[in-house]
């Protein structure tokens, strides 16, 4: 049995704002990760810029700053085997242009800017993330 591993997701604005998260909580559940734990909720300027530090020079970053405080996101702690890699999977690529159909991203989005859904990219990042995001 693998060992159990925890990932930090968000539903992303545009996602609650079209209606979209009972279904991408059933997708989460039916792949068989759990949700530890989950709250709807703003998330604050010095969240965004903490969480998208990486992207801080690219030109989008601003748009991305904006966006993903516009209205109300859904956090989540997912946990099971490889949830790091597993969500990541279910997620689909970063450009829902380039996700494949059956990911999240590859059916409820087609812009790059607002693709509906977060996943850490890694063990370390999903403890810091789950940190910052729910202390
Ligand atoms: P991911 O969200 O797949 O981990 P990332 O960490 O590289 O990807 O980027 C974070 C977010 O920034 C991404 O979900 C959407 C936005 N973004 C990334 N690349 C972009 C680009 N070329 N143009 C516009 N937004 C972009
Ligand atoms: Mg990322």
């Amino acid at each position: 049995m693998a060992a159990i591993e925890r990932t930090y997701s968000m539903i992303k604005p545009d996602a609650v704002r079209d209606r979209h998260m009972g279904e991408i909580i059933t997708r989460i559940e039916r792949s068989g990760l759990v949700i530890e734990r989950m709250e709807l909720a703003q998330v604050t300027p010095e969240q965004a810029a903490e969480n998208y530090r990486h992207l801080a020079d690219k030109p989008f970053y601003q748009d991305l700053i904006d966006f993903i405080t516009s209205g109300p996101v859904v956090k989540i702690v997912v946990a099971g085997p490889a949830a790091v890699r597993k969500m990541r999977s279910l997620m689909g690529a970063t450009d829902p242009l380039e996700a494949a159909p059956g990911t999240i991203r590859g059916d409820f989005a087609l812009d790059v800017n607002s693709n509906v859904i977060h996943g850490s990219d890694s063990p370390e990042n999903a403890e810091r993330e789950i940190k910052l995001f729910f202390d």
